[in-house]
């Protein structure tokens, strides 16, 4: 079922606390943790609780859910007192996307180039 936890998803073990993390913010529908290879001073996932492989499928199967981890990467941004940032959906193989649990990431704390790579 949509949103369901999923056996084999690393992500769903993070939120169960079967896989330890550097977890920095946790709401009711929410965690953020430090990504574990960070491509700059900051880099942390936001991701939902909730199992939802993709970024448009989350935002199409529960948009209240989507909002949620787009405010929470502010909050992750004020945390870490960022003034800029980037927030990176990657979605699809071709993009860069490994975990198949939707994810932001939030980068910041360095110059960030653009168009990115
Ligand atoms: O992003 C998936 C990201 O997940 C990638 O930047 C590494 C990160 N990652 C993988 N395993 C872990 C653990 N155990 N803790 C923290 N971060 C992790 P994608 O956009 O799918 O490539």
């Amino acid at each position: 079922m949509a949103g369901e936890p999923q056996d084999d998803c690393l992500f769903c073990k993070i939120v169960e606390g079967h896989v330890p993390a550097t977890i920095v913010r946790e709401t009711e529908t929410t965690v953020a943790f430090r990504d574990i290879n960070p491509q700059a001073p900051t880099h942390v996932l936001v991701i939902p609780k909730a199992h939802y492989p993709d970024a448009a499928t989350l935002a199409t199967a529960a948009p209240a859910l989507a909002a949620d981890i787009l405010r929470e990467t502010q909050a992750v941004a004020d945390e870490d007192k960022l003034e800029s940032y980037r927030i990176v959906f990657n979605t699809g193989s071709g993009a860069g996307q490994t975990v198949w649990h939707a994810h932001a990431h939030v980068i910041g704390g360095r110059g960030l180039q653009w168009p990115p790579g």
